[in-house]
């Protein structure tokens, strides 16, 4: 007797709570919308870093060029294509690193300095003003050869960035 008002106590909880569920699931369109718009946004945000590598083409290495009183040091350097080169000023002046030859600066392939102030100012090997004493101003070299440079402010202090092919 006891066994079977429990049976029924159990069935009459099952259908309610069935029953509930049901009528949640029905009245409650803005709870089932929320979890398709996360789906759909997350797989953008997935395939997006495995464009990334693309960028590694401009991870070379970074040498650093002193400029003080005395010129450039060293005077002479040797790097691989797609390395960067720091010239840093220590010296008393401005310094305006620029390719050869003074004054137009067309040594290094695709440089003049009537590039100078155009979108194509970052193409060349020239920094197109004076860097006060404690700036800087970096270049990636990807041509490969021998490219002379100096001080555009002070022409007579010249150097040589060697630029050779990469090897495995
Ligand atoms: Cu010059």
């Amino acid at each position: 007797m006891i066994k079977n008002l429990m049976i029924g106590i159990v069935g009459a909880v099952v259908i309610i709570l069935g029953g509930f569920l049901v009528w949640q699931k029905v009245n409650a369109p803005v709870v089932e919308t929320s979890p398709t718009s996360a789906f759909t946004s997350s797989p953008v945000s997935q395939v997006s870093p495995s464009f990334s590598p693309l960028s590694s083409v401009d991870e070379g290495l970074i040498y650093t060029v002193v400029y003080t009183d005395q010129g450039y040091a060293p005077q002479e350097l040797t790097v691989i294509a797609g390395d960067r080169v720091i010239f840093k000023n220590q010296s008393s002046r401005p310094m305006w690193p620029a390719s050869a030859m003074h004054p137009t600066h067309e040594g290094y392939p695709g440089s003049s300095i009537e590039k100078c102030h155009t979108v194509q100012q970052s193409m060349t090997f020239d920094a197109c003003e004076g860097i006060a004493g404690g700036g800087e101003w970096s270049f990636v070299f990807n041509e490969i050869g021998e490219w002379r440079y100096h001080d555009h402010l002070l022409p007579s202090k010249t150097g040589k960035i060697t630029v050779q092919a990469y090897e495995k």
